[in-house]
């Protein structure tokens, strides 16, 4: 048996569960394992800095089912963490692959008070603080133990679909060690597990078609841990057997193809800011069947609330919710194939749902409505972007007629990217009509996340074109990540990135406005001039910034400016930046609306401390700090 380095095994074992590339930033400690990955065949891919390769092997992990980000000791996986954070919440199968000093080097701090580079004390902290973040976690020390190691760290991460974190100290890399045996599979169950999960699947499936027999509006709901577990399949095979209507959470858009099932299919149900033919079909379903959806705040209402919650059969991860009772040892996995074995083969009509079929008419006939045009005076107080009488004569962009012209611009070639702004709104009606088409981090929602991630799905889906949405704070997080977008998708399928450049954290100011500031003071509600002043971005130049960064930049305030765009970007066979100008006090609809109507459920105006402690002020808290 030929000996390998403990860099040859860990890359070996990572190209095998399906890493063809690893996003990086070097360091001398973890050097020798760049060089070993890069011989074995994976890319290293070289990233401007440790958030981006943590955000693009994320996004990575989501299609290929392993990520792999490499950094260095401390200043490195230091800057990492929010990136790793996100996967584990969001359970995305990232391997974090640090290199670190040799066990010399700590004797040398530890005995000399001799600092090594980026020692915080004699302490290993890098393992300590990951750990909350990881389902598995070690430290190599030599070759001897490497293999049996580096194979439990791995199996956890595919077992558990979270982060690990795997340390090689400098010099153990070239250790030698045995060479890896069989192929690596995620932990099965014990013969005992094995055994009580087939019962309580048989039981609850049992539970849950009585259930759906005799309920009047059942409704699927797709989640987003389909995608994570390969159980898309299960999905469209229920939505076909079923003929019942569906609906996904936002993460988990472009579950199946949303064109695949017309009929069925009546939209995405988001927040409490989905519209409201979509929020009825799905708020009074008498059996919501929830399936892989991750209970973020975002659906806080339908747990919270006493009613919907008795109606809801929640499926995630490991169990099976059925209105209040709770049935422990079913998997996703068993419970999928057994719902479908035993659904009844009399079917019933998608139509028999209330409300049905008229939403789906409406749905559809809007992807291809024309675009509603703005008159200027219509948004109040354009002096952030310093309004222009030459621009007003053309129809300005807003929101809503940019998602819109969006509708018809996105093909099943793209790959759409939405990051955490007002966009995740609008987006979430973008006709997704191929399977895996649509990426928005909307458990962790963190600001910035399409930086990295466009590159990750760029190059986990190389045969299609990422179109990204993100909002000017947003991009401002992770700007210089263009740079390798630019570098890394040139002649293939080059990345469009839109910038919707509001000038400000919008969702920030929107927040504060309904949360926190006084009547009268309200940007958006009550138009005053300024927002807040934390609140207000720097105007970037983006379209020098897309030239400067190597790509094509482009700046575009009406529509006619932005069809030109659209003509020419789509040509391109470079990356474009293009910043999308938008009145500062303009909103998608969907936030219009709340705004315009006091709504009872958002409790505007009355967030006193007397009504702070009454339940559904405790309701709305949860829910506005969805985005926060
Ligand atoms: C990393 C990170 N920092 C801060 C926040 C809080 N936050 C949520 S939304 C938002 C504003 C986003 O602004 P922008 O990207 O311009 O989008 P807009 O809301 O204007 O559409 C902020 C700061 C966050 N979610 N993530
Ligand atoms: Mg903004």
């Amino acid at each position: 048996m030929t000996m390998v380095s403990v860099a040859e095994y860990i890359s070996f074992r990572l190209k095998e569960l399906g890493a063809e590339h690893l996003f990086c930033v070097p360091g001398n400690y973890s050097a020798e394992f760049l060089l070993a990955a890069e011989k074995t065949g994976i890319k290293c891919v070289g990233t401007t800095n440790e958030l981006e390769a943590g955000y693009a092997a994320d996004a990575y992990s989501r299609y290929r089912g392993i990520g792999v980000s490499s950094v260095t000791y401390g200043v490195g996986s230091q800057s990492l963490y929010n990136a790793i954070a996100g996967a584990y919440v969001e359970f995305c199968p990232v391997v974090l692959v640090n290199g670190s000093p040799p066990l010399f080097k700590v004797e040398n701090l530890r005995n000399k008070n001799i600092l090594f580079a980026h020692a915080i004390d004699p302490l290993r902290t890098d393992k300590f603080i990951f750990e909350p973040v990881t389902v598995a976690s070690t430290e190599i020390t030599s070759g001897s133990t490497a293999p049996g190691e580096i194979d439990r760290v791995l199996r956890a991460c595919i077992t558990h679909h979270r982060p690990v974190y795997l340390e090689v100290h400098q010099g153990v890399w070239i250790e030698k060690c045995d060479p890896p045996s069989g192929k690596l599979k995620a932990n099965p169950p014990t013969s005992m597990e094995e055994q009580d999960q087939i019962a309580a699947t048989a039981a609850v499936v049992k539970v849950v078609l009585e259930r759906v027999a005799n309920a009047k509006h059942p409704v699927l709901w797709g989640g987003e841990m389909l995608q994570r577990l390969g159980l898309a399949t299960y999905f469209q095979e229920l939505v076909r057997l079923s003929r019942l209507p569906f609906t996904t959470t936002l993460m988990g858009k472009g579950l199946i193809a949303e064109n695949e099932f017309p009929d069925q299919f009546i939209g995405v149900y988001d927040s409490k800011f989905t519209r409201e033919d979509i929020k009825n079909v799905v708020e009074k379903s008498d059996c919501l069947i929830a399936l892989g959806t991750i209970m973020s705040d975002f659906y806080s209402d339908i747990v919270l609330n006493s009613e919907a919650h008795d109606s809801l059969i929640l499926a995630a991860g490991t169990f099976v919710n059925v209105g209040r009772p709770l049935y422990t040892q079913v998997p996703l996995e068993r419970f999928l194939p057994g719902l479908i074995s035993a659904w009844p083969t009399n079917r019933r009509a998608a139509q028999t749902i209330l409300g049905l079929s008229e939403l789906v008419e409406s749905r559809i006939a809007e992807q291809t409505e024309s675009i509603p045009v703005l008159t200027t005076g219509a948004a109040v107080g354009s002096n952030l972007l310093g309004g222009n009488e030459q621009e007003d004569r053309f129809p300005k962009i807003t929101w809503d007629s940019f998602f819109q012209r969006m509708k018809t611009f996105v093909t099943p070639e793209m790959t759409v990217l939405t990051d955490t702004s007002l966009a995740l709104f609008p987006a979430s009606e973008l006709p997704i009509n191929r399977a895996g088409a649509f990426l928005a981090q909307t458990a962790w929602l963190s600001i910035g996340y399409t930086g990295g991630a466009t590159l990750g799905v760029a190059l986990a889906e190389q045969e299609f074109r990422p179109v990204v949405f993100v909002g000017d704070g947003g991009f401002q997080m992770v700007p210089q990540a263009f740079s390798t977008l630019v570098r890394e998708t040139k002649g293939r399928n080059p990345a469009i990135v839109f910038v919707m450049d509001n000038g400000l954290y919008g969702i920030e100011q929107f927040l504060i406005d309904e949360q926190i500031l006084p009547p009268g003071q309200k940007f958006y509600r009550d138009g005053i001039a300024n927002p807040c002043s934390f609140d207000v971005l720097e105007q970037w130049n983006y379209e020098k910034l897309g030239e400067a960064f190597r790509g094509r930049g482009f700046t575009v305030t009406s529509h006619d400016e932005l069809e030109l765009c659209l003509a020419e970007v789509l040509q391109l066979k470079v990356a474009a930046l293009v910043a999308v100008k938008l009145d500062p006090h303009n909103l998608p609809r969907g936030i219009q609306a709340v705004v315009s109507t006091p709504h009872p459920a958002l409790g505007f105006n009355s967030i006193t401390e007397e009504s702070a402690t009454t339940p559904s002020a405790d309701r709305i808290e949860v829910s506005l700090g969805a985005l926060n």
